[in-house]
């Protein structure tokens, strides 16, 4: 079960850090402690360019980390793998397992849901999610088969449908956090800001900065 309250939850979604090892361009390990430092809320391990073995082997490191210092740990898409893992969440969206059924069978997780419309954000609600993902809001090479870009309208309105703490996704970087100022989202995922930065720890530092003033 969730044991987290809608405030905790947003404030963990200030800045959540969407994992994937592809993208690292130093060892797991440094990784982790620069973003750390750097001052992530949240971590997820999506790691989706990475065989299993070598999804949990990764998520074994980087869950260590986030419980050693209070990072709630999520994992995307794979049940399996977040009780593996002990995880404290599971992000699911439309395509992965049913949320309703996730919920009821494993209750041990609070739930995470990608929205890109006003019936995912209801279906968010009526089972119950934690927090909702909103976008994408940027275009992304990140993800495949990106669903339709938000405008701000769009978001505001996604972002206020619904009493679910809230976290922008897709494309989101420091030179564009700015324009995401008044729409009712709680903070900001991302992947390869971060992933993919020579300097986790600076970008990381930045990133939160400016979250500060959504
Ligand atoms: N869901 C919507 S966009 C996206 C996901 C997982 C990818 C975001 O990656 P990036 O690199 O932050 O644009
Ligand atoms: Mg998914």
């Amino acid at each position: 079960m969730c044991s987290k309250n809608r405030s905790e939850v947003a404030d963990f979604l200030k800045l959540y850090l969407i994992f994937e090892s592809s993208m690292l361009k130093l060892p797991l390990d440094e990784f982790m402690e620069q973003v750390i430092k750097g001052g992530i809320t949240a971590f997820q391990l999506r790691d989706k360019n990475v065989p299993a073995r070598k999804r949990v082997e990764n998520g074994k490191k980087a869950a260590e980390f986030c419980k050693v210092n209070n990072i709630p740990f999520i994992v995307n898409d794979r049940l399996d793998i977040a009780r593996i893992l002990t995880a404290d969440g599971v992000h699911l969206g439309d395509k992965d397992i049913p949320l309703d059924i996730a919920g009821n069978k494993f209750g041990e997780f609070f739930y995470g849901y990608s929205c890109n419309n006003s019936d995912d954000v209801k279906h968010a609600a009526s089972c119950n999610a934690a927090y909702i993902g909103i976008g994408p809001i940027f275009d992304t090479s990140t993800k495949r088969d990106l669903r339709e870009i938000l405008d701000k309208g769009k978001i505001r309105e996604l972002a206020f449908a619904a009493d679910i703490p809230s976290v922008g996704i897709g494309g989101i970087n420091k030179t564009n956090v700015d324009s995401l100022k008044n729409t009712g989202l709680n903070g900001i995922a991302v992947v390869s800001a971060i992933c993919a930065s020579e300097n986790p720890y600076r970008e990381t530092r930045i990133l939160r900065e400016l979250v500060e003033d959504l």
